[in-house]
């Protein structure tokens, strides 16, 4: 059992250096099945609604054309007020952005038919000499291909402040199945591209800076108060709801 127990410990602590190695060099790397197919079912139905309803005063970010949007997740119901806490995502922004991170927003995106292709950029600020101060996590919540508006990045672009090459050089699309996260160095150059099929492609975007940083979405403001009375103590740190 001890045996057993010990080498389920290295292979989970391998895996997770092979994550760090990757974002080392490449600025991302992808993790499989973190979502399972019945969370995915859930995910699709709240997120339609979510879409459906969206408020931006109520939401605190504007809506972007050409794109079904959503923003302020957390405030969504109970499955979103711990799905940012889920091994690996955490566990890699903490290891980015130090130990006490915190959640900047839980937004959620999907281009809509031919629509979606966006400009290659870097989320937050430029990154100081002491290291990256954003990260980013997209979940896949459908099948996501070069047909549907798959996100594309550039490899080891988070190690360089040059703007984006005009022709695209470099660019790999991440094609990966639902359920499937990928967690950025969020300094990458990166973008959603156009979905020319039409078929769904839903992602939600748990981004994470570093602590003392601005939130893109204020938590403590946006965060009705019966949510903030019953997230788990973790989830209020992370969320900053107790910071000056
Ligand atoms: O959803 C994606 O593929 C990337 C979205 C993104 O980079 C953004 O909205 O800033």
């Amino acid at each position: 059992m001890r045996q057993s127990l010990n080498s389920k410990y290295s292979t989970a602590n391998e895996v997770l250096q092979n994550h760090l190695q990757s974002l080392e060099k490449h600025g991302f790397t992808i993790a499989p099945n973190v979502l399972t197919k019945d969370e995915l079912r859930f995910l699709r139905g709240a997120l339609d609604n979510i879409y459906a309803t969206f408020d931006p005063e109520r939401d605190g970010l504007r809506k972007v054309e050409g794109y079904h949007f959503a923003s302020n997740l957390v405030n969504k119901g109970p499955f979103f007020e711990t799905i940012f806490l889920r091994s690996p995502v955490y566990d890699l922004a903490r290891h980015l952005l130090g130990e006490d991170c915190i959640l900047s927003s839980l937004n959620s995106l999907e281009p809509l038919k031919n629509q979606g292709s966006q400009q290659l950029h870097r989320d937050g600020p430029p990154a100081p000499d002491s290291g990256p101060i954003v990260a980013n996590s997209l979940w896949a919540i459908d099948d996501m291909n070069k047909e549907n508006g798959a996100t594309r990045l550039i490899p080891g672009s988070h190690k360089t402040d040059e703007p984006p090459p005009d022709n695209e050089a470099g660019v790999v699309h991440a094609e990966i199945p639902a359920g499937s996260v990928i967690i950025t160095n969020a300094h990458i150059l990166h973008g959603a591209s156009a979905n020319p099929s039409g078929r769904r492609r839903r992602v939600m975007h748990g981004y994470f800076t570093r602590r003392g940083l601005p939130q893109q979405l204020e938590q403590r403001k946006y965060l009705s108060p019966e949510v903030q009375a019953r997230v788990s103590p973790l989830a209020r740190k992370v969320l900053a709801l107790e910071d000056d």
